[in-house]
């Protein structure tokens, strides 16, 4: 990890989610507030919202803040009241494609006559992915048994697809052929306990103690097309594989913050693998900052934009058993530096059958991808999510 370029990259997310808050502000038409007073009494509802409860207005009647939780690719940006439950579910959904070595693009071609086999024989890869999706389930829920900690769950189910070209024999640019590889299955669970250290005054702040346990498996195999035109069934690369095998300490601190219908946050948090799985590695170590700033047009619906920095080490360690001709074999070829840009809505139900269900979706965008390559490069990825509290 690259200390310097991270810290560059936190202060960029800093300055634009700032800026953004700011211009939205300035934007707002002069009729506003008798636009939002449609939902109910606007003008009343923050002290109550914002001292009692962090989610949803306890008046019986009033109208339930949209913009009351982060925008829903940010994991536990909120704490809930005594006893309260929350349940959600999240479907995630990327793509990846084209290869980038440090900020350029490399070619297939360039992949397979210029960058080296760890493995030694043959000299060079041989065989490169084209393009990979992943698409994830997740299950959460959440529980406070106090004001001032709220436990949450979550567990997921993911599918993995990575298409590949196979180049023939052990040099030249000579295709031998294509082929996919799948997995699917559980993914790691999560675990965090989410502690106050401050809320009051439209400023709150929290501690987020998460830890991630191994239930998702990281030795799925899958048939791949070898250089020599064989299709040996192997492990699967370490991209493919669906949990770390090991226990990951997650910690964070999130920072939230309203005042009118602006809201605002942000988010550092931490991945450190603590110890190697029995596959002999652990996955890079990783340090993010996002921050965002919402706009609430109405009690019912928020927008937002978002900016998220993250810095990613290398794969540590080696997996013996995941030993072939391509780049994805090899741990170093992993981690890196990336600013994401999310665009998001926030809906809340506020009449009878609607009350209180949320759902929410972010869409995210690279601005500038920084890979320990080759490594395919992020496109697109969406998020889309349910949450409901009781
Ligand atoms: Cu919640």
């Amino acid at each position: 990890m690259n200390a310097t370029t991270f810290r560059r990259v936190a202060l960029t997310a800093l300055i634009f989610g700032l800026g953004t808050s700011l211009v939205r502000a300035d934007d707002l038409p002069a009729d506003m507030p008798n636009m939002l007073s449609l939902g109910g009494n606007l003008h009343t509802k923050h002290t109550a919202v914002e001292v009692a409860h962090d989610t949803m207005s306890h008046s019986a009647n009033g109208p339930l803040r949209a913009d009351g939780h982060a925008p829903i690719g940010v994991m536990g940006d909120h704490l809930h009241k005594a006893g309260e439950w929350m349940l959600s579910y999240r479907f995630m959904a990327m793509s990846m494609s084209d290869n980038l070595n440090g900020t350029d693009n490399i070619s297939n071609e360039q992949i397979v006559t210029t960058v080296a086999n760890r493995f030694g024989s043959p000299t060079y890869l041989r065989v490169v992915p084209r393009d990979m999706t992943m698409k994830m389930h997740m299950a959460g829920a959440m529980y406070a048994p106090t004001d001032w900690l709220t436990l949450m769950a979550m567990g997921g189910y993911a599918s993995k697809s990575m298409s590949h070209t196979t180049y023939q024999g052990t040099s030249g640019t000579t295709v031998l052929g294509d082929f996919d590889v799948h997995t699917s299955g559980l993914t790691d669970t999560r675990l965090s306990g989410l502690v106050r250290l401050y809320g009051g005054g439209g400023h709150k702040l929290h501690l987020n103690l998460g830890m991630s346990l191994p239930t998702g498996s990281y030795k799925e195999s899958a048939q791949i097309l070898a250089p020599n035109n064989t299709k040996p069934y192997l492990r699967a690369p370490y991209a493919m594989q669906l949990g770390s095998g090991t226990f990951d300490a997650m910690p964070g601190i999130t920072y939230s913050g309203r005042a009118d219908d602006i809201s605002w946050g942000a988010q550092a948090s931490a991945y450190l693998p603590l110890g190697k799985n029995d596959g002999g590695y652990s996955l890079g170590r990783s340090v993010q900052l996002t921050v965002w700033g919402a706009y609430q047009w109405q009690p019912w619906i928020s927008t937002s934009l978002r900016l998220t920095g993250q810095a990613a080490n290398q794969i540590d360690g080696i997996d013996s058993a995941i030993a072939v001709p391509n780049q994805t074999a090899d741990p170093d070829n992993y981690g890196g530096d990336r600013l994401d840009l999310s665009i998001g809505v926030n809906l809340m139900g506020q009449s009878a059958g609607l009350r209180g269900h949320r759902l929410a979706a972010e869409v995210t965008v690279p601005m500038h991808q920084d890979l320990n390559g080759p490594q395919l490069s992020r496109e697109i990825a969406f998020t889309l999510g349910y949450q409901k509290a009781f």
